[in-house]
């Protein structure tokens, strides 16, 4: 069953079905929430400060970077990870199978200073056994585009001291060091503010935190993301409380170096978290 519940500023679409229970809000086609019924847990974090008055993207969940990632490369003044996060979107579809329920949405525009291409942005979320998402850009004009994405999910964790990212191997470039290259640590542990961008497409990664194992599945990606701002970054935003960085980490499948669409062209990222 769908139906849309308000909070705060904001329209939310709550899921529930026979394999899991979900939570999409309408405001940056942003999933909040994911708990598949046969283990009853929350995959997802969100920020107990968040904001929902339809203005500032929420703090959590899954936010849409589109249409580029991070800062914008020509004009620092634009927002950080593009603006569809911040637009309302709208529901295209909603379709119950015997596997779950598929919901399709999409901005109510993807045109926006800072992005010259003609595109067409279409999320796809299917909530099942698994949550699994697929953000399709496709090119409507007839020159190419280029662009970023990511979807830069925030997972819910007991205990960042006690976490281990595994799947990654390659050097990873650290924006909390200039961005110079280091080698990916093994065990991959947490013990200091983490901002890296590691390009390498692992199919498989697995956030193994107290014994739970919580599996992301990537495709269509040139990077993995992986972020936490430790103690003085949590302390310094408001939407997030000084003690948030505990029992969050943030694991991103992402397009981070410049991605071409060709007219007529669709490029799809999807990320599947179980
Ligand atoms: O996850 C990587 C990152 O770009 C970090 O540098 C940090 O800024 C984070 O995203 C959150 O960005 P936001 O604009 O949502 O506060």
């Amino acid at each position: 069953s769908t139906k849309i519940i308000t909070r705060d500023n904001i329209q939310l679409l709550h899921i529930d079905n026979a394999f899991a229970s979900a939570e999409i809000s309408l405001f940056g086609g942003h999933i909040l929430s994911f708990k598949p019924k046969y283990d009853g847990r929350e995959r997802l974090w969100v920020s107990q400060n968040a904001l929902f008055d339809g203005k500032k993207p929420i703090r959590g969940g899954i936010p849409i970077c589109w249409p580029w990632f991070g800062g914008h490369s020509g004009n620092t003044d634009l927002p950080a990870h593009g603006y569809v996060r911040a637009q309302n979107w709208d529901i295209l579809n909603t379709e119950e199978s015997d596997t779950g329920t598929t919901i399709t949405l999409k901005p109510q525009t993807t045109a926006g200073e800072g992005f010259e291409g003609n595109a067409q942005l279409t999320l796809v979320v299917h909530v099942g056994q698994q949550l699994r998402i697929q953000l399709l850009t496709s090119n409507l004009g007839n020159t190419p585009f280029t662009f970023n994405c990511a979807l830069h999910s925030y997972f819910a964790i007991a205990d960042i001291k006690h976490c281990e990212l595994l799947g990654l191997s390659k050097q990873y470039s650290d924006k909390t060091r200039s961005l110079q290259m280091f080698d990916t640590p093994q065990p991959y542990c947490f013990s200091e503010e983490t901002d890296r961008v590691h390009i390498e497409q692992p199919k498989t990664l697995s956030i193994i935190d107290k014994q739970i194992k919580t599996r992301i599945l990537s495709s269509g990606h040139d990077s993995i993301v992986v972020w936490n701002p430790w103690q003085d970054k949590s302390s310094s935003m408001d939407d997030m409380a000084d003690d948030s960085y505990l029992t969050m980490l943030c694991v991103e499948t992402a397009v981070t170096q410049w991605q071409e669409v060709a007219p007529q062209a669709t490029h799809t990222l999807e990320q599947v978290i179980k």
